[in-house]
């Protein structure tokens, strides 16, 4: 069965992700478009070989012909559109975050666990990065021993005008937050957030800025964000353990000798760092929901956790306080 999918959202990632669904992922083709923005919904389903231009996202969702959804819009637009979908009964890939509070993501979850079964799957996309997957089966094997701490770095050259300070949580350590969770399997249970020297490159934005975590079982993790560190995009995680020490390898095609130097790459930005990993994320998300097994990738959970971490941060951001880190009860749907 070829699955039908319907992307609200067309902007950046929207248009990749439905490149990526038509010309690369097997099973799936895009029946529907939608955005805020209709005339660029309209030029991105001019590409497609059957593509309906919605005029709203909610439209879109009771479209017959579409069987999933992917939500590709602005973070503060994802709530309304994931509960739609389940209300709608459809299977839904949405891009992070899931919804932009706590209590968003709470009537997710519910109106999820009210369903039934799992129909929302989060774009927590390093989770399929092969590096990311090599570094897990690591720690699990117990090579290293017990992990103890862990560095997690992320790097963007520049970020857009509109990236405000409060981003640096929201929007860019999120993914650091969902793969520390999935790499040491536990929940971050407190943060401290403090800013560094800023760079002048950043205007008035507060950046970089560390995040101290702890894990509920007590593992520190240390989150760095630098925005706008030009030299690329660079994503950097290491693991310390009881007998020894895993890290993301560098990475790059060919290792360039010349001039007095040794080196490797570093890619411009996501698209390139992430594609292989998004890639995978698609294609075991067609199969899955194809299949009728329904989404198996990052949960609703998992974007409520990871934005109950962001929210906590923020708070820490602003008060310079430790900040403790309460998820509540995990509906049995979760496991
Ligand atoms: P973008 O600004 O390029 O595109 C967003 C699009 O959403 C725009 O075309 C806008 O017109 C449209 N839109 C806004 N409100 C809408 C609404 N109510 N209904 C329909 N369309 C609406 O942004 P982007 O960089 O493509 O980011 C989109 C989402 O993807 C964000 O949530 C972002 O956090 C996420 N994202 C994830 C990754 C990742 O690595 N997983 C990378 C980039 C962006
Ligand atoms: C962007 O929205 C992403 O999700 C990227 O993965 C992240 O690196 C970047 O900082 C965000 O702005």
């Amino acid at each position: 069965m070829t699955l039908r999918v319907g992307v609200i959202g067309t902007g950046m990632i929207g248009r990749d992700h439905i490149r990526r669904l038509t010309r690369v992922v097997s099973g799936a083709e895009v029946v529907a478009v939608s955005d805020a923005n209709e005339q660029v919904a309209k030029e991105v389903a001019s590409g497609l070989p059957d593509a309906t231009v919605h005029v709203s996202g909610e439209d879109l969702i009771g479209d017959e012909r579409v069987d999933a959804v992917l939500v590709c819009s602005w973070g503060p637009t994802h709530e309304a559109y994931v509960l739609a979908s389940i209300a709608a009964g459809k299977a839904v890939f949405c891009e992070k975050p899931l919804a932009t509070t706590r209590e968003a993501c709470r009537k997710i979850l519910d109106a999820e666990s009210a369903h039934g079964s799992r129909l929302v799957q989060v774009g927590f996309m390093r989770r399929y990065d092969e590096s990311y997957r090599a570094l897990k089966d690591v720690i699990d094997s117990g090579r290293i021993g017990a992990p103890l701490i862990y560095f997690s770095s992320h790097r963007n050259p520049s970020v857009p005008e509109h990236y405000t300070k409060d981003m640096a949580i929201v929007d860019t350590a999120v993914h650091d937050f969902d793969v520390t969770r999935w790499l040491l399997g536990e929940e971050l249970a407190a943060i401290r957030v403090v800013a560094a020297k800023a760079n002048s490159l950043g205007k008035d934005l507060q950046d970089p800025l560390l995040m101290i975590l702890e894990t509920a079982s007590g593992v520190l993790v240390n989150v760095e964000t630098s925005v706008n560190i030009r030299y690329g995009y660079d994503i950097r995680g290491e693991v310390v353990g009881e007998t020894g020490t895993a890290a993301l390898a560098d990475r790059g095609l060919v290792v360039l000798r010349t001039g007095n130097q040794v080196g490797v790459a570093v890619p411009e930005d996501w698209r390139q760092r992430f594609i292989a990993a998004y890639d995978v994320e698609f294609q075991e998300w067609v199969n899955a929901v194809a299949s009728g097994e329904g989404a198996t990738g990052p949960s609703a959970w998992d974007g409520y956790a990871a934005q109950v971490v962001c929210d906590a941060g923020v708070e820490a951001l602003y008060s310079g306080d430790r900040v403790e880190i309460d998820l509540g009860v995990k509906p049995a749907l979760y496991g």
